[in-house]
């Protein structure tokens, strides 16, 4: 009979229904697990600056004239772009909203993105390092480990009052601080992940000393050049044109040798004579 079959249809399609609720539920939890981490007032230490400069993007986040305890700026803000093997510097200034007492800061990465901050090489620093002077920068430098999973994921950045280390992500209900998250995106190594786009023209190749590069502007949105120790020297170059689909190039600053022209999905060879 019809209206049995479709009874039957109707209660099979409601379990599936269920089972990707389920599913849907299950995904999201996985993914918005971070532990919490806020303190109990706001007034003698708050993180004023953060600074993150990525490959070809800056994090340079203000919050000096704000009072928080805790501030998700996971969405909305610049996605520095760390690539794995590479060396990086994190700067969290530290301010006050009331006393200027001792303060600690420190900052982490959840590199294989499975919701904590907690496995091998995800503390970013020390947090030891204690100052009494509003504007003074906890600096702290970070190799992106070879294992870290390409894609985003998310940076957390504590400042707090007090003499003990600030070691743990997880601290919450401290006395006086603030929490801060915010994204940052892995990218694979430039020099082991060669990859090739069509729609890039590069010419001439060898060249002397000027190369133009030809291409989509979404594709030249990035344009970075590397030697072939993966350091990038893209500010020893010098943009002669520089429009959406058209990028000119003097090279002249650099040695004669290889170079990698990555642009956003493409790593191109260039040899300079
Ligand atoms: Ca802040
Ligand atoms: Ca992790």
């Amino acid at each position: 009979m019809d209206w049995k079959n479709s009874l039957y249809t109707l209660k099979t399609s409601n379990k599936y229904i269920l089972f990707f609720l389920v599913q849907i539920l299950f995904t999201y939890n996985v993914h918005s697990q971070y532990c919490i981490s806020s303190p109990n007032n706001i007034l003698n230490s708050q993180c004023d600056i953060v600074q993150l400069v990525g490959n070809s993007i800056t994090l340079n986040k203000n919050t000096a004239s704000i009072c928080a305890s805790y501030s998700n700026f996971t969405t909305g803000e610049n996605i520095p772009d760390l690539e794995v093997n590479s060396l990086y510097t994190i700067n969290i200034t530290q301010g006050t909203c009331g006393d200027t007492d001792n303060r600690t800061a420190n900052a982490w990465i959840d590199y294989n993105n499975n919701g904590d901050f907690g496995d091998a090489n995800e503390m970013l620093g020390a947090g030891t390092f204690i100052s009494n002077t509003n504007g003074y920068v906890h600096s702290y430098t970070f190799t992106v480990p070879a294992g870290a999973l390409v894609g985003n994921t998310r940076m957390r950045v504590i400042v707090k009052k007090g003499g003990a280390s600030t070691t743990d992500s997880c601290i919450n209900n401290y006395s006086s601080g603030e929490t801060e998250d915010y994204t940052v995106g892995i990218i694979g190594n430039v020099l082991s992940t060669p990859t090739f786009n069509n729609h890039i023209g590069i010419y001439p190749n060898p060249t002397e000393n000027q190369i133009s590069i030809s291409g989509d502007s979404g594709e030249l949105e990035i344009v970075n050049i590397y030697n072939v120790l993966g350091e990038n020297v893209t500010s020893n170059v010098l943009f002669v044109e520089n429009n959406e689909q058209k990028k000119i190039l003097d090279l002249s600053k650099l040695s004669s040798g290889m170079y990698l022209v990555r642009t956003k999905t493409a790593t191109n060879k260039v040899y300079k004579k």
